[in-house]
């Protein structure tokens, strides 16, 4: 059972999905408090368009050249059955993107999506971080990824609250609908009890062109569709935003050292890392110093070369 029916408003429309559950759609002119409250009560809602068309050609352009010098094979091979069939045999998963593609910076970076971001975090701390920028394509003939929540990566048993401290924002950069793997969502499910599974009728589809995102909080039910084509990969980049004292998925100082961070701008530096998490306005402290200070500082210093 669906806790909560998907919230009507003035600018939500519903794609038609037979009896399934609609991720709410908010199209421009973006009414970003209704697409905040679709986040934190439903767990999801769609923003078509918010990237430009120019940003994600520059973005597969790129990561084509870089896939063609840097050959992977396409599936995963991690030695556990259970854990390779979540991450997907015929999906192409590549972690550490903020150092391996430039034209990520911008997508990260991006100015209403970061705002959104921070809105949605601000419960939690002034600072952000970039938990994660993974490129997840999912190759033709893949079975569905299983339903999960993001949030299980740090403890699937931590409090649930009503404001979320991980939102997801997955970009398609290729269509992404019913045959092609379009991420499947639980819309309320953020507000069920742990353990409880989704019924088939339950399921929404995240049904996108190029350019559009899906914002997700990191404790809804969702998962990777089935691509039940047989040549079309879905292409999608999941950028994954939480608070400022959580330690991020991905390890972005590591994929962007200080060598290279010198040449990029603050605010995709304090993303990645570079900056300390501040709650002594709220008698806290600060988490993520660097010799007891601003690890922005220290970079632009010099003190980390
Ligand atoms: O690829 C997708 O649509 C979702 C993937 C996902 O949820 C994950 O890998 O955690
Ligand atoms: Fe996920």
């Amino acid at each position: 059972m669906v806790e909560e029916a998907p919230r009507q408003t003035a600018t939500a429309t519903r794609a038609p999905q037979g009896d399934r559950p609609a991720v709410p759609v908010y199209r421009a002119p973006y009414d970003w408090p209704a697409i905040e409250e679709s986040v934190r009560t439903l767990g999801a809602a769609i923003v078509p368009g918010i990237v430009q068309r120019s940003l994600v050609d520059d973005f597969n352009r790129e990561l084509d050249a870089w896939l063609e010098a840097n050959p992977r094979g396409t599936g995963s091979d991690t030695g556990s059955e259970l854990y390779d069939k979540f991450l997907g045999r015929k999906t192409l998963r590549l972690h550490g993107v903020p150092g391996k593609i430039e034209a990520s910076h911008p997508l990260i970076t991006h100015p209403e999506i970061v705002a959104s971001m921070r809105r949605l975090l601000a419960h939690w701390s002034n600072e952000i971080l970039l938990s994660l920028a993974e490129l997840i394509q999912i190759g033709p003939r893949e079975s569905a990824q299983l339903i999960h929540r993001d949030t299980g990566s740090w403890w699937p048993r931590l409090p649930r609250e009503e404001h979320p401290w991980n939102v997801t924002a997955m970009i398609a950069l290729t269509p992404f609908t019913e045959e092609t793997g379009a991420t499947r969502v639980v819309p309320g499910s953020c507000r069920w009890p742990l353990g409880e599974r989704p019924r088939f009728d339950q399921i929404g589809r995240a049904v996108m062109e190029p350019g559009d995102a899906l914002f997700f909080r990191g404790d809804v039910l969702h998962g990777g569709g089935a691509n039940k084509t047989q040549d079309q990969a879905r292409r999608g980049l999941a950028l994954s935003y939480c608070a400022g004292w959580l330690r991020p998925v991905d390890n972005n100082m590591l994929a962007v050292p200080p060598k290279k961070a010198a040449a990029l701008g603050d605010e995709l530096l304090a993303l990645l890392g570079y900056v300390a998490h501040d709650a002594t306005h709220v008698d806290g402290g600060l988490v993520g110093m660097y010799d007891n200070g601003d690890p922005l500082k220290a970079l632009r210093s010099g003190a980390l070369d």
